[in-house]
This record gives structure tokens, C-alpha cells and sequence, in this order.
């Protein structure tokens, strides 16, 4: 059965004051088992018209998830989806992350897009990614679910926004010819010490095919927008004085410190 407008934005209200009440909620999925993928984007959207009327608030680009076998086991949801993000949810690489200020806070590697021009969607391929792409860097994604237990399904996720709680952007951005993303090394480091590894092709084979299918869902991609392409491994789960850093081959090392 198809959800009405007034359920849309009181699933949104859910998530909504879970995240502004830092507690998790039951997955929506429990009490409205016909909340189908396509609602579930528009729960997702509906929240974030609403952080984007917020006080300095502007779109940034968009996040994918579950583009790699990795992160796919360690959720449990077999199918990618794609989030918004807004300026808001940038956070400098030098600002420690105030761990209390998150539900249950995970962070996870990624290769993140600058698109440069216009891509247009119903014919966007790997190819033209990286012909619209300006430039690739490493970034560091946080992660909270609104959810209790961090557990939700597919159309659960969608609607939370793909979890997001924050990018920190760091290393170098390079030229798309500069460097082969679908080859590019990572070491993820907890406290120094080495937690997994991976290179881009975990993510969809290679990164930009990942952007092209989010291209394709969305209808495009404009000039000026982020992208990241999805976390390489498993995620981290953070806490208090907690330093992580992901070190890349040729795109330069991102880290986020905890604060104490
Ligand atoms: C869902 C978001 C997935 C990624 O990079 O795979 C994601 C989650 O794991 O909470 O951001
Ligand atoms: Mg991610």
C-alpha cells in the first residue's frame, strides 16, 4: 500500500527528532512494512528540506552506500542507495568529533568525488564520470543511524539518509588522470594500528561506476557537487580520545580524532 503525504513527513518527524534527541528509534520498516524503496526516498528528502532551510544550510552533492561487498556483509543490506548531503554535515578535519553528540558514531574510508561539469544522468557511464570529474580525494565518512542497534533495512537506511552524520575531507585532489582510482591503495589505521585495507575497485569494481549509477538514479549530477563513493571496508565504530586515519597511495592521508 502506498504511504500517503502526511505518513511521509511523520516518518521524517521520527528520524528527525531522533537525531535532534540523539536517541534511536525502531526501525520504521516494524510498524509500516509497506514502506517501499521509493518512499522511503521521499522520507529522505522531506528531512532534508528541512536541514537545508536550517541556517547557513546548502547542498553539497551526495553520498552512496553499500557500493562495496565489505560494507554489504557488515549491514546485512545487499543493494546500494544514495544520500543527500548539505554543507552542515562537513566536518573540518582539524575540529575533533564530539563523540557523545552522535547516537552510536561509525566512520569508514572512502574515494570522494569533485564533479566539475555537468553530467548528465540517463547516459552517465564510468567513462564520463571521469571525464566530468575535476578532481578525486580521500575522505572519511561518519556514520550514525538513527536506528536502534545500527540495524535497519534497506528502505530503512534510504529514508535515514544513508546514516549520514559527516565528511571530513582531507589528503590531495588529483586529476582523474593523475591517478587510477580503481587501483588506489588504502591502509585504515585505529590508534595507529593497521584495522583492514582495501583498494577502490572494492567499491562497485571501480569508484566512478559507482558514481554513474548514482548519475542514472538521480537524473544527473551537477558541476560543484561531492561525491562519496562509498565506505572500502567495514566501518569503525568511534569513541572518546579515538584517532582514525585512512592513507591512501597517491591521494594523501584523512584523518578524524575524537575528542577526549
Ligand atoms: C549505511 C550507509 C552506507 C557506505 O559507505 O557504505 C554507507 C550504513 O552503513 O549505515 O555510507
Ligand atoms: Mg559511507
Amino acid at each position: 500500500m502506498e504511504l500517503t503525504t502526511a505518513t511521509i513527513a511523520a516518518l521524517a518527524g521520527e528520524l528527525h527528532a531522533a537525531e535532534a534527541e540523539r536517541r534511536s528509534i525502531p526501525q520504521l520498516s516494524a510498524a509500516h512494512p509497506e514502506l517501499d524503496v521509493d518512499t522511503a526516498y521521499a522520507v529522505q528528502r522531506h528531512n532534508f528540506e528541512r536541514r537545508l532551510a536550517g541556517p547557513g544550510e546548502s547542498f553539497v552533492g551526495y553520498k552512496l552506500g553499500l557500493t562495496s561487498r565489505a560494507k554489504q556483509l557488515a549491514m546485512g543490506v545487499t543493494a546500494p542507495l544514495w544520500g543527500r548531503l548539505s554543507s552542515g554535515l562537513l566536518h573540518a578535519e582539524e575540529t575533533p568529533l564530539d563523540v557523545g553528540s552522535l547516537i552510536h558514531p561509525r566512520v569508514e574510508s572512502e574515494i570522494a568525488f569533485l564533479i566539475g561539469r555537468d553530467l548528465e544522468g540517463a547516459t552517465a557511464t564510468t567513462a564520463g564520470v571521469l571525464a566530468a570529474t575535476e578532481g578525486v580525494f580521500p575522505a572519511l565518512e561518519i556514520l550514525d543511524s538513527r536506528y536502534d542497534d545500527f540495524r535497519f533495512t534497506l528502505a530503512d537506511v534510504i529514508a535515514d539518509n544513508a546514516s549520514a552524520a559527516g565528511v571530513v575531507c582531507g589528503g590531495r585532489l588529483l586529476e582523474p588522470g593523475a591517478v587510477d582510482v580503481q587501483l588506489e591503495g588504502m591502509v585504515l589505521r585505529r590508534d595507529g594500528e593497521v584495522v583492514d585495507t582495501a583498494a577502490g575497485a572494492a567499491v562497485s569494481g571501480h569508484p566512478a561506476a559507482a558514481v554513474a549509477w548514482l548519475a542514472r538514479e538521480v537524473g544527473g549530477l551537477p558541476a560543484g557537487a561531492i561525491v562519496i563513493s562509498g565506505g572500502l571496508t567495514a566501518p569503525v565504530t568511534l569513541a572518546p580520545g579515538m584517532v582514525v586515519s585512512a592513507e591512501f597511495t597517491h591521494l594523501g592521508t584523512v584523518t578524524l580524532r575524537c575528542a577526549p
